[in-house]
């Protein structure tokens, strides 16, 4: 008897807040690309999220263009994945709404990224900045996404969708399928270079915090160098020596060894040329994938192509989801 085995479906997005880090090449994008021949895929570049923060109009087109050619640089094929820009299937919005009325205002307070990205943006903090995860939620939801690959940072999101996701089914009945995030085990938390007991963001106003997937080799190097570790001054993982955890996970993750590796391969030897190592590891790593996308952003015509081929494939699965949800709520479209 032959049994049919349902691929999973997977969902997720990248903001063009900026060019990519290190951080969601490493934590995010390079790990979609081994997802693609077993799952049923959607990857998008999620551009109505970045305007919670304010964005120069003329770079946020450029980075979107960007944020997609980084997509494709990083192997993600439109054969075998859906890849669109967010803004181009409405849908997205239109869900967000609805589900805007099914999410509380207590449980968007307690999202940390809203407190953290509150405290940065004091003098902007607007509403979308707020209900940023409802969107999040819609953008899962509408594709019936089972697993969500995320780093660490936006696990608490994901948990916010499955909340609303069972709310919602507990009126309705099974409308929308309750996700996992699915987070590597490597990787999941790029810390800054410049205050490694935070993040790697790409929207840090520090540009040496972050290294940059198109920074040259000097950049990348100097940048290593300047690295914040402490004064131990050995190559070893410990409890609160955020830098130097930070620098060994990087390093092994670019030179494909582990941890323990690394740290044998380092016995003895200084913060000084440990740093060296890791900048010509990235480099080599990120040298491809700078060059590909370099290639890809000269041809705008291929990608204007490749964004309307990945709305109209997104809109079609997203109609699905949408018309049903309206029916549900008596909303007549
Ligand atoms: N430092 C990181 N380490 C590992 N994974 C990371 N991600 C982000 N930073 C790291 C993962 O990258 C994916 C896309 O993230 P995003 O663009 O949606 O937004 P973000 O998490 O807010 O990323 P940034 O770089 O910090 O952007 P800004 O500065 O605009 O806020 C997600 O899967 C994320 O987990």
């Amino acid at each position: 008897m032959e049994t049919e085995i349902k691929r999973k479906r997977v969902l997720s997005g990248i903001q063009p807040s900026g060019v990519f880090t290190l951080g969601n090449y490493i934590g995010a994008v390079r790990n979609w690309n081994e997802l693609q021949d077993s799952c049923d895929c959607l990857f998008m570049v999620a551009n109505m999220h970045t305007i919670t923060v304010r964005q120069t109009p003329a770079v946020l087109r450029e980075n979107t263009y960007r944020a997609f050619a980084n997509l494709l640089a990083a192997g993600l094929d439109p054969q075998k994945s859906v890849l669109f820009v967010q803004s181009q299937v409405p849908a997205h919005t239109e869900l967000c709404w609805i589900l805007d009325c099914y999410t509380m205002f207590g449980e968007l307070s307690r999202m940390t990224q809203f407190k953290d990205k509150s405290a940065k943006n004091a003098d902007n903090i607007n509403a979308g900045l707020f209900t940023y995860p409802v969107l999040m939620a819609a953008d899962i939801l509408l594709y019936g996404a089972d697993a969500v690959p995320v780093g660490v940072d936006q696990k608490q999101h994901v948990e916010l969708a499955r909340d609303i996701a069972n709310r919602f089914n507990g009126v309705y009945g099974n409308v929308f399928t309750v996700p996992e995030p699915l987070i590597a085990k490597t990787g999941a938390k790029i810390m800054s270079l410049s205050e490694p007991q935070y993040k790697m963001s790409k929207s840090d106003p520090n540009p040496n915090s972050f290294i940059a997937v198109s920074d040259t080799p000097d950049d990348i190097l100097r940048k290593f160098k300047r690295a914040v570790t402490d004064s131990e001054a050995t190559v070893k993982r410990g409890e609160g020596r955020h830098g130097i955890n930070n620098l060994i996970e990087i390093y092994s993750i670019a030179a494909g060894t582990t941890p323990e590796e690394t740290e044998n391969r380092f016995d003895g030897k200084g913060y000084g040329e440990f740093k060296v190592a890791c900048a010509e590891a990235v480099i080599e790593m990120l040298r491809p994938f700078r060059e590909k996308t370099d290639d890809l952003m000269k041809n705008r015509d291929y990608l204007d192509g490749l964004f309307r081929q990945g709305a109209e494939t997104a809109s079609r699965i997203a109609e699905r989801v949408l018309s049903k949800v309206c029916k549900k709520t008596g909303i007549i479209r």
